[in-house]
């Protein structure tokens, strides 16, 4: 639908926020995927967890507005809360932060390896029950479903700025674009769009961002710790754009998904093939809000929307993974190293995964289904 250029912001905004978009690809396929994992469960029952009680994780525009402000009221709430992490990190002033510091702390460990997807799991679910138990959010950690705002992001119901939205574009500032390190051109460079800097309209307009940068895509003031863990308040900047956006539309995550039989192929071309010019949904996505933090591959946890970003990563795995549960609840691939450096060994099963100070190390075997993972704490699916 095109909206004609002279009705007001506010009023796109409330269309926005109203509207309803079909079922894409992969959303069809998620559906059609979901006797296969009841056929499973009845096979192998799941104590305390069913279909019937699973929580539902749902997309960002199919909550309500008041849904929606509940969820951003709970970020905001932990973004109030004492921190734990202060004497790992002078930077951290919340709760929120503790999060920030932790993905600081294990980025090289956490992707590009074998605990790529089953520790951006964990650390979702973990979070996840921090907004509810710690500041009273009676929902669930929502995704952001790629493909419906992949055209026109900037005025899509994640990022209009509304109060119903993750907060809006950054203003406008020049800035270069995103290097694409070892890809070949054009695709060393994701072009800029039309923000860059502070987001000034929605629930996080007033946010402050303490830890990092650590490899920041816009100029930002330097962290005063070569750590990236000293504190730097600045405010939240994003240049939010279609350009990153172009490769998270249903065809890339459908054709993830369908064509990749084996985990390592599924990781890897999720997670991109920079060298063949494939930036991947993980990237595309990140890069779709760009800016600072949510650019910096350390300190991108700090944007509020990275977590639904990575539940639709954590999404599109569970769908992956239930087309054959039978072989995709127990398979991981990879080595223990970021893109195998310093070279590890391979991952298995048995190996441990953690979150430092907020959560004890499990195996991630008890990461691996959503059906009763982590002694049956794990109970969700995807709507
Ligand atoms: C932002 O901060 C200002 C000044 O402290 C305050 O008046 C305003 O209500 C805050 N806005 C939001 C959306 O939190
Ligand atoms: C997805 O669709 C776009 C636009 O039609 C096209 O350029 C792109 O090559 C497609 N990607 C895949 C993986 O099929
Ligand atoms: C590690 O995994 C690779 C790829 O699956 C495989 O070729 C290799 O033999 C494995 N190495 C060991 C020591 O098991
Ligand atoms: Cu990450």
């Amino acid at each position: 639908m095109v909206l004609p250029k002279v009705w007001g912001a506010t009023l796109l905004a409330s269309l926005a926020a109203a509207q309803t978009y079909p079922p894409d690809v992969v959303d069809e396929l998620a559906k059609a995927s979901l006797p296969k994992l009841e056929e499973w469960l009845a096979k192998n029952p799941q104590e305390g967890c069913t279909l019937e009680t699973a929580v539902r994780r749902k997309e960002w525009s199919d909550l309500t507005v008041e849904q929606r402000k509940e969820y951003t009221d709970a970020v905001l709430c932990l973004q109030s809360k004492p921190a734990l992490t202060s004497d790992l990190a002078p930077g951290a002033k919340s709760r929120f932060d503790d999060y920030v510091v932790i993905h600081i702390l294990q980025t090289p460990r956490n992707h590009g390896s074998t605990f790529f997807l089953p520790w951006h799991r964990y650390y979702i679910w973990h979070y996840e029950n921090a907004l509810r138990e710690e500041c009273g959010y009676k929902g669930y950690q929502p995704y952001w479903n790629w493909d419906r705002y992949a055209k026109d992001p900037v005025n899509s119901p994640l990022f209009d700025g509304s109060e119903g939205s993750m907060g809006g574009n950054g203003a406008k500032e020049e800035h270069n674009g995103i290097p694409i390190p070892g890809a070949p051109p054009p695709y060393n460079m994701i072009p800029p769009g039309d923000g860059g800097g502070c987001v000034t309209t929605g629930p996080f307009k007033n946010m402050s961002v303490n830890v990092g940068p650590l490899a920041p895509t816009l100029n930002v003031e330097r962290n005063p710790q070569r750590d990236g863990l000293g504190y730097n308040p600045r405010c939240l900047r994003r240049d939010v754009n279609k350009n990153a956006a172009a490769v998270t539309t249903a065809n890339y995550t459908y054709d993830l998904i369908t064509n990749n039989h084996e985990v390592y192929w599924f990781q890897t071309v999720m997670e991109g093939q920079f060298p063949q010019g494939k930036w991947g949904v993980h990237a595309g996505g990140h890069y779709t809000v760009s800016g600072d933090p949510a650019g910096d591959f350390y300190v991108s946890p700090g944007d509020p929307v990275f977590w639904l970003h990575h539940a639709m990563i954590d999404r599109v795995w569970w769908i992956w993974q239930i087309q054959d549960l039978e072989t995709r609840l127990t398979q991981v691939s990879h080595t223990k190293t970021m893109n195998n450096f310093p070279p590890s060994a391979n991952g298995t099963l048995d190996d441990l995964s953690g979150l430092g100070v907020l959560a004890e190390d499990v195996t991630v075997r008890e990461l691996m289904s959503t059906m009763g993972g982590l002694g049956g704490k794990f109970c969700y699916i995807y709507e």
